[in-house]
């Protein structure tokens, strides 16, 4: 079953030069760019599309950070490309993150761990309508 997912490019990848890799990494393993805009997030948006985070305490540098420069948001689609992406992001933390990964290949820090990706389909439904809300 075709489904899709929000990710993102985020401002440490874009500013690293990273989005060519990201790409090449999902359209390699099969999935297809529906939609990408390059945008630096409003506080709102960003608070929004972090709102389960909003009681922890790293919310502040984590809105701080997503709307600190542009960052790339994708829609992509493909059978489970939600679990099929954030299977190539890896784990969170870029330290514990596996090698051949994204993160793992890529990033140190768990803030900056480069890219996003919907973590359910409720999720993705949310994060895809916020960020691209006349995608039909
Ligand atoms: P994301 O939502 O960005 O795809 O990442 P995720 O599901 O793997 O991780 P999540 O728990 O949703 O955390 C969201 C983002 O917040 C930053 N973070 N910072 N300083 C910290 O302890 C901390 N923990 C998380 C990371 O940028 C993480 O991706
Ligand atoms: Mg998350």
């Amino acid at each position: 079953m075709t489904e899709r997912t929000l990710v993102l490019v985020k401002p440490d990848g874009v500013a690293r030069g990273l989005v060519g890799e990201v790409i090449t990494r999902l359209e390699r393993k099969g999935l297809r760019l529906v939609a990408a805009e390059l945008r630096t997030l409003s506080r709102e948006v960003a608070e929004t599309h972090y709102a389960e985070h909003r009681e922890r305490p790293f919310f502040g540098d984590l809105v701080e950070f997503i709307t600190g420069g542009p960052l790339l948001a994708l829609v992509v689609e493909g059978p489970r490309a939600i679990e099929a992406f954030r299977a190539l992001a890896g784990a969170t933390d870029p330290v514990k993150a596996t090698p051949g990964t994204i993160r793992g290949d890529f990033a140190l820090e768990v803030q900056n761990n480069i890219v996003h990706g919907s973590d359910s389909p409720e999720s993705a439904a949310r994060e895809v309508k916020l960020f691209f809300p006349d995608l039909g």
